[in-house]
């Protein structure tokens, strides 16, 4: 059977690419990555760190709408690596997706892959990031979509445009960082920094004269790509004295939405007008946590900056600062995401597939309660109670050749249990199943899914991303979600759609997509140890008729496991 339907799936192939009418092309960009090593210092603290093209942050593609992107990556370093483009939907080009051990095994070190995408109906900023092990933390870089040669975007042109690219610097090897964890069961240490295009600014020591400068002509409007590149820490962020108009959030156009503060979660991009309509001067941008867990622990208390300088201005003055708001402002986040609209909203009005996930942390029992995480046991996370086993081979290749015995398609859309999931969680609870399991999807089915955060060890707001879609964030809420009264308060005509999304902490949260991709989809918290600890699922969805919605054959020089 599996050998029949691959035969299919090739001829499938053969054809599409001899019928296939030659569409008004786009460009091809055409680009080489060679991932290396640099020494850097950063906050009084040398370390050697993996780098692209030996620059970090890694470099910014600039591409257009309908580009087709061909990607060499060489790997000179002495890690396993791959490279996920964050947000682009991938669609027929899931070999090129990235997450390890999902869609591709690693790019060992000395050989190498290219990544062969083409970016269709998206606009605005993405990034890419490796996705394997602790390695995100100074592999990263901005990936821009402009409008199409001749198109333009929905808001006045600015004056010029700046990327602003939030980051984690560690006084250590990260890889040391996160072996570490997994050796002690724990979450791995905290940074020593946080960063804006790498550096940390003017409060942290040995820093103060590399801190990232914005110059801007009085009267004139700008545009500002926020990435948060961040391994496990979403961000306030603000400007003194400015406000901002967002106009994009991971790459969907949104109706303006004016404000003085910002929340971006790990994975998240917002793209924002400012003018410069201040007195002439230096204003400082500046970012600091924003931590969901009632301990007020886990992270670091600091503030980061850059500065917005007027042209006119001397470098001598003090940056004015904003005062930013409590690390614990759960309220803010909320109203935030709420008050976010699509410009240009096409929500499904019906539900094919109605999933309910809790979603959450746990604890695996270790001998002897020999591990560092809560009650001598092993920190993890998991969907429905089922926290993700990594296979030794990748899931689209088991799918694609029909290779049996990676992964079974249980996955429940349901949690085994219905309890106060942010209650007092019994401790019989709290250990979740060890499976590689994925959810089938039927192509082209409307899928609704309402998360629920459960306050198994403790409740806390953690940023769930989907691989391949965009989805609706339709409603939002604190406590358990009522199926009865909840869908009441959901927003179908013009909700925020996004690719990664914070579930309110002790709360619920419910999107809506299409399942019109074929292949495989990691879905994941986007804390970088969290995911490495299991808090992972996967779709699959199957393919459709016709020849251009199924899975195409994967590229010949794919990295074998
Ligand atoms: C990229 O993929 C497209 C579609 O599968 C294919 O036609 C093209 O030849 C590929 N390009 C490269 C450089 O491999
Ligand atoms: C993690 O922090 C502990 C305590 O500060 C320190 O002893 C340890 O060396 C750190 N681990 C790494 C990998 O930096
Ligand atoms: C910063 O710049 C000042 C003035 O140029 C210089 O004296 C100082 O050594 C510099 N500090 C660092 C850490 O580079
Ligand atoms: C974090 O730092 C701010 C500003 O320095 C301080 O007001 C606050 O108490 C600190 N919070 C925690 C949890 O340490
Ligand atoms: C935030 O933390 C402070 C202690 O640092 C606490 O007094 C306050 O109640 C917390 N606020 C919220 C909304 O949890
Ligand atoms: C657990 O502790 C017992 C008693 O101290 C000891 O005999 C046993 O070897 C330990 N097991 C492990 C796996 O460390
Ligand atoms: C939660 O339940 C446990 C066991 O039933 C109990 O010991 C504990 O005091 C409860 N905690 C709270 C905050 O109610
Ligand atoms: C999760 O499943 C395990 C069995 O594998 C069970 O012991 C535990 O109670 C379940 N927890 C929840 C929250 O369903
Ligand atoms: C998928 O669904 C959309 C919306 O209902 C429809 O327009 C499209 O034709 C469908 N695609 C296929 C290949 O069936
Ligand atoms: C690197 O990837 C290869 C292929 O999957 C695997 O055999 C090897 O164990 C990996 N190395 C490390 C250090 O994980
Ligand atoms: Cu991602």
């Amino acid at each position: 059977m599996a050998g029949v339907s691959l035969v299919l799936k090739l001829l499938c192939f053969l054809c599409l690419v001899f019928v296939a009418p030659w569409t008004a092309s786009a460009a091809l960009v055409q680009q080489k990555f060679i991932i290396g090593t640099q020494t850097v210092t950063r906050v009084c603290n040398t370390q050697t760190i993996v780098t692209v093209n030996g620059q970090y942050p890694g470099p910014t593609i600039t591409v257009h709408e309908g580009d087709n992107l061909i990607i060499e990556v060489d790997n000179n370093c002495p890690y396993n690596i791959t490279l996920h483009w964050h947000g682009v939907k991938q669609f027929q080009s899931g070999w090129a997706d990235g997450p390890a051990y999902v869609t591709q095994c690693p790019i060992i070190p000395g050989n190498k892959y290219t990544y062969n995408f083409t970016i269709t109906g998206q606009e605005g900023t993405l990034w890419w990031h490796a996705h394997i092990t602790y390695l995100r933390a100074t592999v990263h870089g901005a990936l821009i979509v402009l409008p199409r040669i001749g198109n333009e975007y929905p808001f006045p042109k600015p004056e010029a445009e700046f990327p602003l690219i939030i980051g984690e610097w560690w006084n250590a090897n990260v890889e040391d960082v996160l072996a570490d964890a997994v050796r002690r069961g724990a979450v791995p240490n905290d940074s020593n920094a946080y960063t804006i295009n790498s550096q940390p600014g003017d409060f942290y020591p040995c820093s103060a004269n590399d801190t990232s400068k914005i110059l801007v002509e009085a009267g004139k409007s700008y545009l500002l790509r926020i990435v948060n590149c961040a391994m496990v820490i979403s961000y306030f962020f603000k400007i003194a004295q400015h406000t901002m108009t967002v106009v994009a959030v991971d790459s969907v156009y949104t109706k303006p939405y004016t404000t003085d503060v910002l929340v971006v979660y790990p994975g998240n991009t917002i793209d924002v007008l400012i003018t410069a309509d201040q007195k002439s001067g230096l204003y400082y941008i500046a970012i600091r946590a924003y931590s969901s867990e009632p301990s007020g622990t886990g992270f670091l208390n600091t503030t980061t900056t850059a500065i917005l300088q007027y042209t006119d201005s001397s470098n001598s003055l003090v940056p004015v600062l904003p005062s930013l708001p409590a690390f614990n402002d759960t309220a803010l986040p909320f109203n935030f995401k709420a008050s976010l609209r699509t410009l240009k909203p096409l929500v499904p009005q019906t539900v094919d597939e109605e999933m309910f996930i809790t979603e959450g942390v746990g604890v695996v029992s270790c001998p002897n309660n020999s591990c560092a995480g809560f009650n001598g046991g092993r920190v993890v996370g998991s969907f429905n109670n089922i926290s993700f086993v990594r296979p030794d081979i990748a899931l689209l290749q088991a799918y694609f050749y029909g290779i049996n015995g990676v992964f079974t398609r249980d996955f429940p859309g349901n949690p085994p249990l219905a309890f106060d999931y942010t209650g007092n969680v019994s401790k019989s609870l709290w250990q979740p199943q060890l499976a590689t399991k994925v959810k089938v999807l039927q192509f082209n089915s409307t899928v609704q899914i309402v998360f629920q955060n459960t306050a198994i060890v403790n409740i806390e707001e953690h940023p769930i991303h989907l691989h391949g879609h965009n989805f609706y964030l339709v409603g939002q809420g604190f406590g358990n979600y009522n199926p009865q009264t909840d869908p009441a308060t959901f927003n179908l005509v013009d909700p925020v759609m996004l690719n990664t999304f914070g579930v309110p902490t002790g709360g619920w949260a419910a999107i809506r997509f299409t399942a019109n991709n074929p292949g495989v989809w990691l879905m994941h918290c986007h804390f970088e140890s969290h995911s490495e600890f299991g808090f992972d699922m996967v779709f699959l969805t199957l393919d459709g008729p016709g020849c251009s919605v199924k899975v195409p054959p994967p590229p010949a020089d794919l990295p074998k496991c």
